[in-house]
Formats: structure tokens, sequence, C-alpha cells
């Protein structure tokens, strides 16, 4: 009997066994689980493995092992299981496969048997192992590295080794940590400015995690940077008496890809935002932060009329006061002002924002997906519901045109541009 067809026929058999090993070695040891897992998924679990195990066998790769086995050391990381234990179902099920196996052939097919099973775990304990010491280094000191965590899935690397995607000709990267995809802005000339390219590249990076079925994306920019974003890309805003900000915007598309991306959105700032992006930032579901934090909204620097839609984000989010307060002065809230505020969920410290922001997004992975997506869009329409007349709304526009037909909006421009104090005159 060849390999494949004994541990095929035997299946039902290991799984018992396995299980009971893991629960006696759990009990053994006193683990200290923070999310235990319940019998029926520990067995789930331990199935599944065996059938990766058994595709191993069968096409003679070990390749098929290595993306399950990134994914069991991020769920374990993020289950705050410790680095001792990430192995142990790998170990449990070598020991109890070499046994049947021993037991099942003998001669050149033991040693072929044995052969196979270890290479396909001895893979799956090595990208576990490799995933597990790359989070656990990252949590240490966060944004130290790479600015994205193991890549799973689909976007991780042939040889095991985890990796971030730059997408074609946009200065995003991506990557899947499980079920978190991870977007990161890096284009640290420019601060991360949003022009098209950067807009765009968000706009693909959210369909290339949803086609991952990724259930939490963490926005963020990339590690090292001060400055989260510098806001829209002011040498791509018009200057010939059009609408600065108007619904083809590449900008205002990336806000629309996120505000209905249909899974959470949580962004993740370290550094000052700008302009739109504190409109990005807004427009994400929840907000982590650090203490290097600091948000301003700077029309006003500029001479420019802002949107209605970008009005009513902020309106959905703030007390009016406060947006006032920070649309006419321009002046940036430090962390400890924005989180007494309410514009962040969660001020952490620097050195846990990383590790603290990615146990957020996994915890809200694991929750009904259709739930959380119905949810997030009945709230999206219900915030965005303002039935406005025909009239009202052309007088807004109205408005906004004699501002951005304005001189001083020119000025705006022109005084960034030549790295200087604008000089308005109100008309
Ligand atoms: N658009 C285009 N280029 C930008 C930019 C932006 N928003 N922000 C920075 N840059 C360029 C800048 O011109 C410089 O280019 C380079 O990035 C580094 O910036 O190397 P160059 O060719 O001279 P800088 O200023 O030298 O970096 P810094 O000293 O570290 O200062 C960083 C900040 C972010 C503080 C500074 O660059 C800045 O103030 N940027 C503008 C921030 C802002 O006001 N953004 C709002 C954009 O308008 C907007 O979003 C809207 C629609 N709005 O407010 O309504």
């Amino acid at each position: 009997m060849e390999t494949s067809a004994f541990l095929a026929g035997a299946q039902d058999r290991l799984v018992d066994e396995v299980v009971a090993a893991i629960e006696r070695h759990d009990q053994a040891r006193d683990l200290a689980w923070h999310h235990p897992p319940s019998p029926e998924k520990r067995r789930r679990d331990v199935r599944q493995l065996l059938r990766i195990v058994l595709r191993c066998v069968r096409e003679g790769s070990a390749e098929p092992m290595i993306t399950p086995s990134q994914q069991i050391a991020a769920d374990r990381f993020v289950a705050g299981v410790a680095i001792t234990e990430v192995q142990a179902a790998f170990n449990i099920l070598q020991e109890v496969l070499w046994r049947q196996l021993a037991d099942a052939f003998s001669g050149d097919q033991r040693i072929e048997a044995l052969g196979l099973v270890n290479g396909a775990l001895g893979t799956g304990k090595d990208a576990a192992a490799r995933t597990y010491v790359s989070l656990a280094s990252r949590a240490g000191s966060p944004l130290a590295g790479p600015p994205a965590p193991a890549a799973a899935g689909a976007l991780a690397t042939s040889g095991g080794q985890p990796r971030t995607d730059r997408l074609a000709d946009a200065p995003v990267r991506i990557a899947a940590y499980g079920r978190v995809g991870v977007i990161c802005l890096d284009d640290a000339r420019k601060r991360n400015a949003i022009g098209a390219r950067m807009a765009h590249g968000v706009v693909a990076a959210l369909a290339k995690l949803r086609a991952q079925d990724v259930r939490a994306v963490v926005l963020r920019a990339a590690a090292g940077q001060d400055v989260w974003s510098a806001g829209h890309d002011i040498d791509e805003l018009p200057r010939g008496k059009r609408d600065p900000l108007g619904y083809d915007d590449p900008l205002e598309e990336m806000l629309r890809a996120i505000r209905s991306f249909p899974a959470p959105v949580v962004a993740m700032v370290h550094g000052t935002v700008w302009g739109a992006a504190l409109d990005l930032v807004l427009s994400c579901d929840l907000v982590t932060a650090d203490e290097t934090a600091s948000f301003a909204i700077t029309p006003a620097n500029l001479g420019l009329p802002y949107n209605t839609t970008g009005l009513l984000h902020f309106l959905g989010r703030l007390p009016i006061n406060i947006i006032k307060e920070m649309f006419f002065t321009a002046a940036p809230l430090d962390a400890g002002t924005a989180k007494e505020w309410l514009l962040i969920n969660h001020l952490v410290e620097s050195s846990e924002l990383e590790a603290f922001t990615l146990r957020l997004a996994e915890n809200m992975a694991s929750k009904s997906p259709m739930a959380i997506a119905v949810i997030k869009e009945q709230l999206r329409v219900l915030t965005d519901y303002q039935p406005i007349a025909a009239q009202v709304y052309e007088r807004i526009q109205g408005l906004r045109r004699q501002a951005y037909d304005s001189s001083d909006y020119i000025e705006g421009l022109t005084a960034f541009a030549e790295k200087r104090q604008p000089v308005f005159r109100g008309a």
C-alpha cells in the first residue's frame, strides 16, 4: 500500500490520536491559552493539517505546507501562545504518524514513508517558526523593521520567507497576515502625499486583499516615516478654475473604496497627518495611534474650499465646534487631544502600536464577516444620508466655485510650491 493511501484510510483514527495527544500535552504543561480552542475547532485544525500532509505526500512536494503553517503561526501569535509551543501540533502529529507508519510499513517503503512525512512537517515547522519569530520581533520593536507582518495566503513567497508585495507603479505595499491585510503607504520622498498613483494603488490593494478573502485591513505608513501622509498631492491639484476635489479625483475615489470596503479598515497612525489625509483617516472604521501622531486639516492654508462630501465625513465623526476649530486654524491636534476629542479609538505606546493594531484587526477578522459587512454598509448609508434640495446643493457649489476661482487659491498653491507663507487677499 502507498503512504498516501494509508494516510487517507487512517484519517479518523489519526485525528483522534493526535487530538488526544495534544490535550495531554496541554494539560501536562498547564498551558495558559488566552483563547483555548474548542474541542471541535481543535479537531478541525488537526484534520486540516493532516489533509495538507496528505496532499504533500501525494504531490511529492512540501510546498502546500508553507502557507497554512504561516497561518497557524500567525493565529498562535495573535492568541498569545508562547514561542515554545508554536511547533507543538506539528511535533505531535509527526510522532503519531511515525508510530503508525513504522507499524504499517517496513524496509524501503518505511524509509520512504517517513521521509515524505518528515519533509512536509519539517517544512511546516520551519515556516511556522520563521513567521512567529518575525511577528514577535516586530512586536518587540514595532515600526523598526519592514512595515507589514509576515505574509500569508497568496501573498507569501514560495520559499516560506514572508514578504510584502509592492503594487506595480504605485508607492503602496501590501501584505496579508492570516485574515488581516496590511496596506502600507510608502513614498517617503513626498511624505506619502496622495496623488493619483498612490490613490489608485490603495484602491488596487483593497481589491487584491478582497480577492484574498481578507477580513480586516490595517492602513499604515511605511516603517520609520514620521509623516503618516502629507495629504493630497498639491502638485496634482487643478489650477484652472476647476473643482479641486471633484467626484472623480483619485483621492475621492480612494475614500469611497475604503468606506465601502466590506470589512473593517483600521488606520494605524504613527506620525503626522495633513489635509485630506485626515479625511482618509476618518474614512477608516477605527483609528489607532501612538504619541507621535498629530492631525491637521489644512484647506485654509491653501485657500481651498473643501468638498461637501468631505465635510460630511467630518460631521459624521466630530462635534461641529471641533471641526470648526480644526478647519479654521489648520493647527495640528496632538495625539492626547485627538484621543480626548474621540478622533482616535486607541492611543497606544509606540512600542505597542503595531502588535496592538494587529490584534484588534485579528479580533474583528475572527467575527462574522457578513454581519460586519452589512453593519458597516448600514452605518455608511445612514451617515451619508443627507437629503438636500437641488437648490441648496447648487448654492453650496456656487460658494465653493467662488473660492476655487479666486486668486487666493492660486496664491495658496503657488506659496506651497515656492516654500513660503501665502499672502491671502480674500479675493
Ligand atoms: N503635496 C505635494 N508635495 C508635497 C506635499 C504635498 N502635500 N507634502 C510634501 N511634499 C513634498 C515637498 O514639496 C518636498 O518636495 C518633499 O515632499 C518633502 O517635503 O523635495 P521637494 O521637491 O522640495 P518637506 O516639506 O521638505 O518635508 P518636511 O520638512 O519633513 O515636512 C513635512 C510636512 C508634511 C510638514 C510638509 O511637507 C508639509 O507641510 N506638507 C504639506 C502638508 C499639507 O498642508 N497638506 C495638505 C494638502 O492638501 C490637502 O490635502 C487638501 C485637499 N486640503 O487640505 O484641503
